[in-house]
């Protein structure tokens, strides 16, 4: 087995004392990390006066990392700067939030260079690169440029916007050609690629192979879709676990016989938190049956409260909350919870199990996970309905949740209405197809279809359009 080596923007190790509270990407990659003895590299996300290129190598629970800090104008440049306020808006079609300064493209090269020149000593002759997110779309480039000749593969999280929409980033066309140093570029679905695809025809000229190899001045990279998933029996056991289960019954308490619709998303306007809120509003005034008789519950942890734009989006959930509840409420019922902070994954997962309706409605997400963990934690006998968004990644594999278009109120307000009211009989068959897909295109399938694309001489290469 070849040794890997996976780098990201921030580090995310397996826990020693909570080994059950950790994401499927970090299981998923700590378990070829650790069978490989390969290395986790990235940023600390801690700060240095002045950049050193000093790595802190650290071992967790079998798996090594390696860290840098950054300096604060990086941080400010790379990560507030050119990945939070010019990639992450403009890759999420909100060209009107994106910022374009020269000086965060300084900061993105520089500190994709400093990445570059501390990883190198690091990387040996048959070692295998992975390289994922928007934050790093320039580090092949870099290490191409330092020598290095091994298989890179590079894995984009997020969206990949239309051509037009591209475009409007100044330095669209390096930023694209820089991705010619991998050998393999994979993502989420069959829009994001053939988005892709779009651009490097149009705007490069480039050829098109089989197979959607893509050959640009002397370089072929193959682009591939690779839907990730979660940990799903994992999941699903947690929700079935005591922690859960103590929630559940919380929550059933709490709700005193009310349906209960859940929310759960990172407080980012890609999610479609507004829209949601006035998709339920919509809800409560078209069906006063369904007063006090529902609540949403939405669990929104604040994300990146550096950048302005999530200072907005809190401050207008803040006032819309306020108005829902305002308008609505009772002595004796409140029909928005509003939660502002995290909650660990198991209690988490008994809340999804306690929920009538999962409703996840971003306006643009590359996958979006939290609707493959609401499915995994539901009870077979009762499941809840999932509603998604149509401009989710994950719509492309969970045709049977109820779909809509995020930004609309009626559609969002009619899906709930039928959610709340579809027959036991329609539950489950929905879930159960859901389950099945969930099941089978978890977390560790999605690792084993991009790794045998990253190196197809280690084992032979699985059809990659089963979404
Ligand atoms: C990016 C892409 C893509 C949320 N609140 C709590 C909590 N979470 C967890 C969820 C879920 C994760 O965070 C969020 O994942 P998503 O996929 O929904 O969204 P992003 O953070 O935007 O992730 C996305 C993903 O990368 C993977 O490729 O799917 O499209 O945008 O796991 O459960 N976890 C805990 N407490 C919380 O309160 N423990």
């Amino acid at each position: 087995m070849k040794r890997l080596i996976v780098v990201s923007n921030r580090v995310q190790p397996p826990s020693e004392d909570e080994p059950g509270n950790q994401g499927g990407l970090t299981v998923a990659l700590s378990t070829v990390l650790r069978e490989s003895d390969g290395i986790w590299f990235g940023w600390s996300g801690g700060e240095t006066e002045s950049f050193t290129g000093h790595i802190n190598f650290q071992k967790s629970a079998g798996v090594t990392t390696a860290t840098v800090d950054l300096e604060p104008q990086d941080i400010h440049e790379y990560y507030d700067g050119f990945a939070n306020r010019t990639l992450w808006p403009l890759f999420h079609y909100r060209v009107s939030l994106a910022e374009f300064e020269r000086g965060f493209v300084d900061g993105y090269e520089r500190v994709n260079t400093r990445f570059a020149d501390t990883l190198l000593p690091l990387i040996a002759k048959d070692d295998l690169v992975w390289v994922h997110d928007y934050h790093l779309i320039p580090l092949g480039q870099r290490l191409r440029e330092r020598g290095v000749a091994n298989r890179i593969g590079f894995f984009l999280h997020i969206p990949w916007p239309p051509m037009r929409l591209m475009v409007s980033l100044p330095n669209h066309q390096e930023l694209v050609e820089s991705l010619f140093a991998y050998d393999v570029v994979g993502f989420h679905t069959h829009d994001w690629l053939e988005s892709f695809i779009d651009y490097v025809r149009a705007q490069m000229d480039a050829t098109i192979g089989e197979d959607n190899t893509v050959t640009w001045n002397g370089r072929t990279l193959r682009a591939v879709v690779c839907p990730i998933g979660i940990d799903a029996q994992e999941f699903a056991d947690t929700a079935n676990g005591p922690v859960a289960e103590a929630m559940r019954q919380r929550m059933e308490e709490s709700a005193g016989g009310r349906a209960m619709i859940v929310g759960v998303d990172r407080l980012d306007y890609s999610k479609g938190l507004q829209e949601r809120f006035i998709g339920y509003e919509r809800l409560l005034s078209q069906r006063e049956d369904l007063h006090e008789k529902v609540f949403l519950l939405q669990i929104a942890p604040p994300s990146r409260e550096s950048v302005q734009t999530y200072q907005e989006i809190r401050a207008s959930l803040d006032s819309l909350s306020g108005r829902i509840n305002g308008e609505f409420s009772s002595v004796e019922w409140v029909p928005l919870r509003y939660v502002n902070k995290g909650y660990p994954r198991d209690v988490l997962a008994g809340v999804y199990r306690a929920a009538k309706v999962g409703l996840v409605t971003p306006l643009r997400d590359g996958m979006n996970l939290v609707a493959k963990e609401f499915v995994a934690a539901q009870d077979p006998a009762d499941p809840g309905v999932l509603v998604l968004s149509n401009f989710a990644g994950a719509a492309a594999q969970m045709g049977q949740a109820v779909l809509v278009n995020p930004y609309s109120p009626e559609e969002i307000a009619d899906a709930l209405g039928q959610a709340l009211t579809m027959p036991l009989a329609e539950r489950q068959e929905r879930w159960r197809a859901l389950m099945d897909t969930v099941l089978e295109q978890d977390v560790m399938w999605w690792l084993g279809q991009f790794m045998a694309a990253l190196d197809p001489d280690e084992a032979p290469e699985p059809a990659l359009s089963a979404a």
